[in-house]
């Protein structure tokens, strides 16, 4: 009797040993969302999430109240059949991002819960399964949350399973996918080759490893290279981590990687993806880090919380530095659930992506600036919540610089928190400031001596155009953003950053135009019109080429106002773009003049004489490129 139990312990084991981790996806179609068939990634706004159709809905109540915007906000539930479960594995269901809240449930009984849309989830499934039809339901809220973060941001929270899932299967004793929502393997990357892994192990102790890569090669944007590690464990489980040997490093005078100062050429980037909002798939997001990587940046902002994990992915293959933000952003709450909802966002952030070499900073917040009449005359609350916050941050990852995105010079104690600060400006779009002004403030404020530049830009409507362009500011809420506008206030700011050495990074604000459906500005409701691409990616703007012209290796001939179909006055300002040297302009084939660009590239006419009807203006350089608009007067 003894020996038989012996026997089938020791098969049980073997059969344990034999069986390794199982992954298997499921996103793609088999999904029910309120009853209605749906493909996973999903959001039930990606046709209300954009169109900023007012409905006379109120703003939520601690919402930022632009206008009332008019997306649908539920509860909806989703539901699925799962694999057939293997005998003597455990199981578990990942989810890469649900917003903003989730309830998971297996066969009608409750797995698990997660508040926060940004974040991945995992929940074990293993003693609700029968042995075959098990259903996977999901109940996913994008309900205003007094303790959820965001309480309010201009972009549109849009609702559902907005991101891949996975179903897991591992022996019995296997590495931890729970907690946290990370992989289960923190690793600790040395440049001397040296990398410590700590990993989590459910069902026995965790564990240690130390191993050395011989020749490593260091990571950076002009050599990104990564290496990858299978991490196993007895039972037979493993995971893959990849990985790079790259440090960064703040010093008085600017940030340093590997230990070469480089001043961060940067943008914006929301996780809306266009027509499918933020139900992005992989291919958007290759599609999007193309066209960054197109105009030469070197570094992205993910503005304003973690996005998928496949960007991270994709940052450290290409070698494009990230910027990753907490969802803190406008508004906090004093009250202790919102906090701890925060600190679990961050602790989720920073355990899921720590292990990305493209990684440089952790960004504390964007824009804190309210308060909920309630909580107003509490002196110091905010700054106390951040400081926590940052606490956990450094406590989990104190390799990587705390960053951070403010608007308010005057707020000291805020701007003390990161150890780097940037600011956010709008000179000459939202204020009446210019760029200069605004570094003098900035930088008498907070007592740097080195600081970013987190959001910058403008509203740019690729099909409005003016020739002249008014003087004065516009007004940013109003209906008409021209392009021109648009390019003019980059290439003022852009030519007061590149003079100023005290700047470590800059962050166009944004690479694409992204679903805010509450704006009803720039002749397009709905959208946020800063992006230098438009938000179904067809259009890049001119604003575009500006920068291509200024971070590409590419030649870039640009001549602006492409689109511009006609104008009046008998001329026209020709403005463009140019990092092939001298240009010279021809209009309908006579030569104009020609021009040395500026030091951001720019070349300009004002004033050029045009002919009645169709007139051919052209930039030309090095005889070969050339860059063509048609204008009629
Ligand atoms: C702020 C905010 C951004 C963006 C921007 C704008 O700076 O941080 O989220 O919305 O304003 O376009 O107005």
């Amino acid at each position: 009797m003894r020996r038989a139990a012996l026997v089938a312990v020791t098969l049980v084991s073997i059969t344990a040993l034999a069986q390794s981790r199982r992954t298997l996806s499921l996103a793609g179609p088999g999904w029910l969302c309120d009853g209605e068939e749906v493909c996973v990634p999903h959001t039930w706004n990606a046709l209300d999430g954009a169109d900023g159709s007012p409905s006379g809905e109120p703003p939520p109540k601690h919402g930022m109240s632009i206008s009332p915007d008019s997306y649908v906000r539920k509860a909806a539930r989703y539901s699925r059949r799962l694999p057939d479960p293997t005998p003597g594995m455990r199981q578990f269901v990942r989810f890469e991002g649900v917003s903003r809240k989730a309830e998971v449930y297996v066969n009608g009984r409750h797995a698990g819960s997660h508040a926060g849309a940004f974040t991945a989830f995992a929940v074990e499934a293993t003693e609700l399964l029968a042995a075959t039809d098990n259903v996977l339901e999901v109940v996913a809220d994008n309900r205003w949350d007094p303790d959820l973060a965001p309480l309010s941001a201009d972009y549109t929270l849009f609702g559902g399973i907005y991101r891949g899932v996975q179903w897991i299967e591992t022996p019995q004793v296997c590495i931890d996918p729970i907690t946290d929502g990370a992989l289960g393997v923190d690793l600790d990357v040395n440049t001397n080759g040296t990398v410590r892994a700590h990993i989590r192990v459910l069902g026995g102790p965790d564990e240690e490893r130390v191993f050395t890569v011989e020749n490593h090669e260091l990571w950076s944007p002009d050599n990104p290279k990564l290496y990858e590690r299978e991490f196993s464990i007895a039972s037979g489980d493993s995971v893959s981590v990849r990985f790079g040997f790259r440090t960064v490093e703040f010093r008085e005078d600017g940030f340093y990687l590997n230990g070469v100062k480089r001043r961060l050429r940067g943008v914006n980037r929301h996780q809306d993806a266009g027509l499918c909002g933020w139900a992005a798939k992989p291919d958007d997001e290759d599609r999007d880090f193309a066209l960054i990587a197109e105009t030469g940046a070197d570094a992205v902002r993910l503005a304003h919380y973690p996005q998928s994990p496949h960007v991270y992915d994709i940052c450290d293959d290409k070698g494009i530095l990230v910027w990753s933000e907490t969802p803190a952003i406008n508004w906090l709450s004093a009250s202790p659930k919102f906090k701890a909802n925060l600190l679990q966002q961050a602790r989720e952030m920073v355990a899921q992506h720590r292990n990305h070499p493209c990684v440089f900073a952790w960004s504390l917040f964007n824009e804190i600036y309210n308060d909920v009449p309630e909580d107003r005359a509490k002196e110091g609350w905010m700054e106390d919540i951040l400081e926590e916050v940052r606490g956990e941050i450094k406590r989990m990852d104190p390799s990587r610089p705390v960053v951070a995105a403010s608007d308010r010079p005057a707020r000291r104690r805020l701007n003390d928190l990161p150890d780097q600060l940037a600011f956010n400006a709008y000179p000459g779009w939202y204020g009446d400031t210019t760029m200069e002004q605004d570094f003098a403030n900035w930088f008498a404020a907070s007592g740097r001596s080195i600081l970013g530049i987190s959001e910058y830009g403008a509203g740019g409507n690729p099909f409005e155009h003016l020739d002249p362009l008014p003087p004065g500011r516009l007004d940013p809420g109003g209906p008409v953003h021209p392009e021109e506008t648009q390019v003019a206030l980059h290439a003022a700011d852009y030519r007061t950053i590149t003079s100023d050495d005290r700047i470590w990074g800059t962050f166009v604000w944004a690479m694409f135009d992204f679903a805010a459906d509450a704006r009803r500005e720039g002749g397009k409701n709905g959208i946020n019109d800063k992006g230098l691409v438009t938000r179904d990616r067809s259009v890049r703007k001119d604003a575009f080429y500006f920068y291509k012209a200024n971070w590409s290796k590419e030649h870039v001939l640009h001549v602006c106002s492409q689109r511009m179909p006609r104008t009046s006055g008998g001329t026209v300002a020709v403005v463009g773009f140019s990092n092939c040297g001298d240009v010279a302009l021809c209009v309908n084939g006579h030569l104009v003049g020609s021009k040395k660009p500026d030091g951001v590239c720019v070349v300009e006419w004002h004033d050029v004489s045009l002919a009645k009807g169709e007139n051919v203006i052209e930039l030309h350089a090095n005889d070969r490129v050339v860059s063509r608009r048609i204008v009629r007067e």
